[in-house]
């Protein structure tokens, strides 16, 4: 109502002109992201931001993740795109809190699922150029600074029954080939560190266990996840 004007400059003026400490969760299909954001999502100095899977599962209707999981070479370059457009606006994100964790990051979409889709010949040259260049631009133009990665590193296998037993409808036929490349693409990328660097410091969690044992292993990495910009 009415009083709401006087509110939102006062609102502004408090916002914090330090930036957070910024913490990308990364790691295959079924790797525990979602466990891992679950976990500090319930310190107070943590701001989650959550993956925008649900808008790729509903554009005016579509749901281009399914679509893409039936017809790759179709429909890849517009989930892709979709899928940059969306991480773009989490990086942008502002928070007010002194820990700002997001799950995945531009650099995967682009280093992991893009090169995996291109490499195994789901993707025509010409959409990964495209999609290259639109990457390219956003990483020369928007803020995509992350200070510290949190790679949860399981096996395929591991993977694979985690995603039979949450039973995600899209997923139901991702074959083990499709997440053994996955997994290489993320090993390439963020510990052998060879065609594409690591955007900044790696922390590798092995998350090969069970519940228990994962929510043990954030807690002895706590004080490293959860850091404070001076
Ligand atoms: P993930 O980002 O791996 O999320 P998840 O919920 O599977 O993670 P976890 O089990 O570790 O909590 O992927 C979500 C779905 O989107 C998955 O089916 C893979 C797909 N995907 C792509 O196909 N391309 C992309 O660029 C991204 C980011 C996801």
């Amino acid at each position: 109502g009415l009083s709401l004007g006087n509110v939102q400059p006062t609102q502004k003026r408090q916002k914090r002109t330090k930036k957070p400490f910024t913490v990308a969760v990364e790691g295959n299909i079924g790797s525990g992201k979602s466990t891992c954001l679950e976990y500090f999502r319930k310190q107070k100095e943590v701001e989650v931001v959550p993956e925008p899977v649900a808008k790729w599962k509903d554009v005016k209707g579509n749901n281009t993740l399914d679509m893409m999981y039936k017809d790759a070479s179709r429909w890849s370059l517009a989930f892709q795109s979709y899928v940059q457009l969306t991480m773009a606006e989490v990086h942008r994100k502002e928070s007010d809190c002194p820990i700002k964790m997001i799950e995945r990051s531009l650099y995967s979409a682009r280093y992991c699922f893009v090169e995996n889709l291109y490499k195994n010949g789901l993707m025509p040259e010409v959409d990964y150029a495209i999609l290259s260049e639109w990457y390219n631009w956003i990483q020369e133009n928007e803020d995509m600074h992350i200070d510290l990665i949190v790679y949860l590193q399981a096996s395929p296998e591991t993977c694979q029954s985690r995603i039979k037993e949450r039973n995600r409808q899209e997923e139901q036929s991702v074959p083990i080939e499709y997440l053994q490349s996955l997994n290489s693409l993320h090993e390439n990328w963020l510990i052998k560190q060879d065609k594409f660097k690591a955007p900044c410091q790696v922390l590798v969690i092995n998350t090969d266990c069970g519940l228990d044992e994962m929510y043990k292993k954030f807690e002895t990495h706590r004080d490293k996840i959860i850091q404070m910009n001076k």
